[in-house]
């Protein structure tokens, strides 16, 4: 059975992953900002949750949080970088800094935080893994995405170099990259209201957050020596729009 440090755990794709990995038998330690949604996990799931509150955007206090986790779990089998969000929809040009940087703090500087915690160790111990939550958005442009999507992008190429430089050892690295999903509060966060979120999902079969963590928990399961490198799902209902082309009048 596994340790696995999953961030963003207190609801949504973090809390499936929770509780489908300590189902399994594994230890789950779970790092979200919610105190009372994460207490209520740890209620629910017993005592192979463990819950952490953390802002993962405040160095101080991840650093603060890991060495106490350390501490308690010298070794960490698995790092799941599942924490991040997209702020608005807005073209570039209208959209506020202050939502690019807290997508930026987010989706990269706390992953990258986080895996340079936590990646020594693995490979001193020549074994671990580290999975990230990248998305379709990462993949494929579309209007709006800007800042999110780069940063999913980012997430996905960060993930290569990462298998780049750990050649030669059986440490893991994988993404997972999922399209249009329900049962979370992202797109409440990324439309800014349940009512546009509600409308989004209206007569669609999106995936759900029990799909997402049952590929990570295959992912997280399959033989040590495969390595899952990059894997993307979308709901059969989604797909591609092509290149849109603008005409003039
Ligand atoms: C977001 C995926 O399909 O909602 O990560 O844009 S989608």
């Amino acid at each position: 059975m596994k340790t696995a440090v999953v961030t963003g755990a207190s609801s949504g794709f973090g809390a499936a992953i929770a509780r489908q990995l300590v189902a399994q038998g594994h230890t789950v330690i779970g790092l979200a900002r919610r105190q009372d949604k994460l207490q209520a996990l740890a209620d629910e799931l017993g005592e192979r949750f463990v819950p952490v509150s953390v802002d993962l955007t405040d160095r101080t206090a991840v650093d603060r949080a890991l060495g106490d986790i350390l501490r308690r779990f010298p070794v960490i089998d698995v790092l799941v970088n599942n924490a991040g969000l997209a702020l608005g929809v807005a073209p570039a040009q209208q959209a506020q800094l202050a939502d690019w940087d807290t997508t930026v703090a987010t989706n990269i500087s706390a992953l990258l935080h986080m895996t340079h915690a936590l990646l020594p160790g693995m490979v001193q111990r020549n074994q671990g893994h580290i999975i990230n939550l990248g998305s379709t958005a990462g993949a494929y442009a579309y209007a709006g995405g800007n800042v999110y999507g780069a940063s999913k992008a980012f997430v996905h190429h960060f993930s290569k170099n990462l298998r780049a430089d750990l050649a030669g050892t059986a440490v893991r690295v994988s993404t997972v990259a999922p399209g249009l999903c329900s049962g979370t509060d992202f797109s409440k966060v990324r439309l800014g209201s349940d009512e546009k979120a509600a409308a989004l999902y209206q007569n669609v079969q999106a995936l759900t957050p029990d799909d997402v963590a049952g590929t990570i928990a295959w992912i997280m399961n399959a033989p040590a020596h495969m390595n899952v490198n990059y894997i993307e799902i979308m709901p059969v209902a989604q797909s591609f729009a092509g290149l849109s082309v603008h005409r003039s009048a």
